[in-house]
């Protein structure tokens, strides 16, 4: 009987192992993390790629959701008319899995970013697998809203984005705030 529980046993660790593995690790989610670990107001977030302007890890903004630390989209800044944004690859995800990325969004009063997009692409980058498209009218303002995108990874692996689309007029207002990012692949 000895030898049963202990089976039993190493099958529940296995079962236990399995629904960890489900929750697939995003890195630094919550944005407490700097990029550089001796400069704690660095504006880059470790673990996340960023491309265009003013998409900043922010120490000082409230309210965070959690932490100290969120991502800051200083829209009101911002002149140019390309999108700016952060990504990460998450390398740990057998193919064929449900993806399900989801973050928080806080907009401000008066923000008028054309566009929120939360896209998944394969490991390393390509042809998006899904995205999902947020308008400011569908946010409310002042308060914390999850957004979130699911596709099916076809390779191993897969690509998180968070894409911002500036207003389309030239004096752009407002800011976005982002927090508490996840990924499921079940
Ligand atoms: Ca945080």
């Amino acid at each position: 009987m000895k030898s049963i529980d202990v089976t039993i046993g190493a099958v529940l660790a296995i079962l236990f192992a399995m629904a960890v593995l489900a929750d697939a690790a995003l890195q630094n989610p919550s944005f407490e993390m700097p990029d550089n670990p001796e400069e704690y107001t660095c504006d880059r977030a470790a673990a996340w790629g960023r491309w265009g302007h003013w998409i900043n890890r922010e120490t000082g903004w409230s309210p965070t959701r959690s932490g100290n630390c969120l991502l800051g989209y200083h829209h009101f800044r911002i002149e140019e008319q390309d999108t700016s944004g952060v990504y990460q690859d998450v390398g740990d995800i057998p193919a064929g899995r449900r993806c399900t990325f989801k973050v928080n969004v806080f907009k401000d009063e008066g923000t008028d970013v054309a566009d929120v997009e939360l896209r998944l692409e394969p490991f390393n980058g390509g042809e998006a697998l899904a995205s999902t498209h947020y308008d400011m009218d569908s946010l409310p303002a002042g308060t914390w809203r999850q957004l979130q995108v699911s596709a099916k990874n076809d390779a191993e692996g897969v690509r998180v984005l968070i894409i911002l689309t500036p207003g389309t007029s030239h004096e752009r207002s407002g800011a976005l705030k982002f927090d508490d990012a996840e990924l499921a692949a079940n």
